[in-house]
């Protein structure tokens, strides 16, 4: 099915500008041999589901080998396989069977840090004088405390271990067991080339790279400057080499091959993404940020959100500034969830049994319709939700299970972190797949390693691949429309209605083709105003099975116009 617009017009047409990238965890995607975790087989099982949904790209959490401090982002060998995922074997099975069903797969590149069990990191703490002590950050005792970094797991937040077998502390900005890998010593560097080449001589075809942003350290390690006004990660994200290294990955690397790089862009602001992503710059073609996912939090360190919920003139105002950045140049990325983030219905939509699935398929319409490739989240595309566990014990998360025992030490009110932890902790996001309705969602035969929600028994794959009004097959429809319509990937965004509290409303224009786009965020009917005349515009896509007309949209009502040309 040809696409409709005319093509000439379109300056730089690239395979991952026009992709729709789907995230597997693979943990929680599919157990095929019963010990209650997902595996490469697993996946391998479900290739022809993964091949229905008309995706381009999978983007696969780390599956290399792992001790599982932090779920694989903690890697011990970066040239094997997670033993609980199965081989090597099993990993090239799964990248032929997705090449042969012309899906791209996109792995996770972690190497801001691994994990404390590497064999580097053995060795390197075992003397000052090995030959692999500076693959990371010491700082020798004697020199008293270092100056204070911020770690996002450790119990005390504090990024200094100290390590008494050389009498030295030693950087980890994740959990002790996430060591930082010193990317001023070439050799590490070097290293990292040559891995990357590994994977990508195997026929992967790109990386998402974890916190990419932090490789890079002012080694002299001086206290916060006071120009970043406390804010530790937009520090950790402006080393002084960083894109001096990219540069390097990319004429070392990245250069020799038609792959895709997707930077996760913490502590990285609007002002700065270009930095990574202006393809004069020679180093990412993308980077996601955090100021859509950092809506709505109170302030504090728990992730405590506002309980009134998000403002969505705020959301509008950031979607929209981070859409201009990429007016001219560089490319956007679009999300609302990940491995790292609540469920997209329960944060940003409505998870009540009337509008669960009326809202996933508005907030799927927003991902698939704003400028920039969109990122969506396995088990997004069914309306699965947060499973807002009762008590700590369910969780898995080293960072739910570290910040419970911060609340604890310091006497806080632990019912209120479980209540916060319902909506904001990052296993809500974990929960298995919801295969079927047989036990446990048919994700495993043996015991989960995280329990699956039990909406599963009514939200599962089962229940929706043939219902024509699920979410499921709304997200298959929406996909084949950015297909065959290039003004939904290319087309100029602009932002309409922009005072309005409920709508978000906008539009889409390519080559005078004009696509107006209408989301009513609130469940109640929302009015909106536009200029453009809808009279005899046709409907291409709308989430009510009786047609949208006039000014007002029903509850999470999506609509998406096509005007008539002029
Ligand atoms: O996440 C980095 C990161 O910014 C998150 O830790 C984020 O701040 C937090 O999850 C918000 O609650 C990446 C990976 O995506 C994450 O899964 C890893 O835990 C982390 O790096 C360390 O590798
Ligand atoms: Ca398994």
């Amino acid at each position: 099915m040809s696409e409709k617009n005319n093509t000439q017009n379109i300056p730089d047409r690239t395979w991952w500008k026009e992709a729709v990238v789907y995230q597997i965890y693979p943990r929680s995607f599919k157990d095929s041999n019963g010990d209650g975790v997902g595996d490469l087989q697993g996946i391998i099982s479900k290739l022809d589901y993964i091949k229905s949904l008309g995706i381009d790209v999978v983007w696969l959490n780390p599956v290399f080998a792992s001790p599982n401090d932090d779920n694989g982002y903690d890697i011990s060998d970066y040239r094997d396989i997670m033993k609980e995922f199965g081989t090597m074997e099993d990993f090239d099975n799964l990248l032929k069977g997705m090449h042969e069903r012309g899906i791209r797969l996109v792995m996770d590149l972690v190497v801001n840090h691994c994990s404390s069990e590497h064999p580097w990191f053995v060795q390197a703490r075992s003397s000052r004088d090995n030959p692999y002590r500076d693959y990371f950050h010491w700082w020798p005792a004697e020199k008293g405390k270092p100056a204070q970094r911020y770690s996002f797991f450790d119990v005390n937040n504090d990024a200094w271990k100290y390590d008494s077998l050389t009498d030295s502390y030693y950087l980890h900005y994740f959990s002790v067991k996430q060591p930082d890998l010193n990317w001023e010593n070439p050799k590490v560097r070097t290293e990292i080339y040559d891995m990357m080449k590994f994977w990508f001589d195997k026929g992967v075809d790109g990386f998402r790279m974890d916190v990419i942003p932090f490789i890079s350290k002012d080694i002299a390690f001086p206290e916060l400057p006071a120009e970043y006004n406390g804010d530790m990660i937009h520090y950790y994200a402006n080393g002084p080499h960083l894109h001096e290294y990219l540069q390097e990955m990319n004429r070392e690397v990245l250069s020799k091959y038609d792959i895709m790089t997707v930077a996760e862009g913490a502590g990285v602001t609007y002002k700065e993404v270009l930095d990574f992503v202006d393809p004069d710059r020679r180093e990412l073609d993308m980077a996601y940020h955090f100021d859509g996912m950092n809506i709505g939090y109170l302030p504090g360190r728990f992730k405590a959100m506002n309980p009134e919920g998000y403002d969505l003139l705020e959301f509008k105002r950031v979607y929209s500034l981070w859409d201009s950045v990429f007016s001219e140049k560089g490319w956007g990325t679009v999300y609302l969830g990940n491995h790292d983030q609540p469920r997209m219905v329960t944060r940003w939509g409505n998870d009540s049994p009337e509008f669960r699935e009326l809202s996933s398929k508005m907030l799927t319409t927003f991902i698939l319709t704003m400028r920039g490739t969109p990122y969506y989240y396995f088990g997004d595309e069914l309306g699965m939700s947060n499973v807002k566990f009762d008590k700590i014990e369910d969780y898995r998360d080293i960072e739910s299970i570290n910040m419970y025992r911060q609340v604890k030490e310091r006497g806080g009110d632990l019912e209120k972190f479980l209540d916060d932890q319902k909506i904001s902790a990052r296993d809500n996001g974990r929960t298995p797949f919801q295969w079927d309705e047989s036990p446990n969602g048919g994700f495993t035969t043996g015991t989960p390693w995280l329990n699956v929600n039990p909406n599963y028994t009514s939200v599962n794959v089962a229940a929706q691949d043939d219902d024509p009004n699920s979410v499921l097959n709304y997200f298959r429809k929406l996909i084949s429309l950015r297909k065959n319509d290039l003004a939904l990937v290319y087309g100029k965004y602009e932002l309409l209605d922009k005072s309005n509290p409920d709508v978000y409303a906008y539009s889409r224009t390519l080559d005078g083709e004009k696509l107006i786009i209408l989301l009513n965020f609130k469940s109640k009917m929302s009015s909106f105003k536009i200029n453009d005349d809808l009279i005899g515009a046709i409907i291409l896509l709308n989430n009510y099975p009786v047609p949208h007309s006039g000014s007002l949209l029903r509850p999470y009502e999506a609509v998406v116009y096509k005007l008539e040309a002029e």
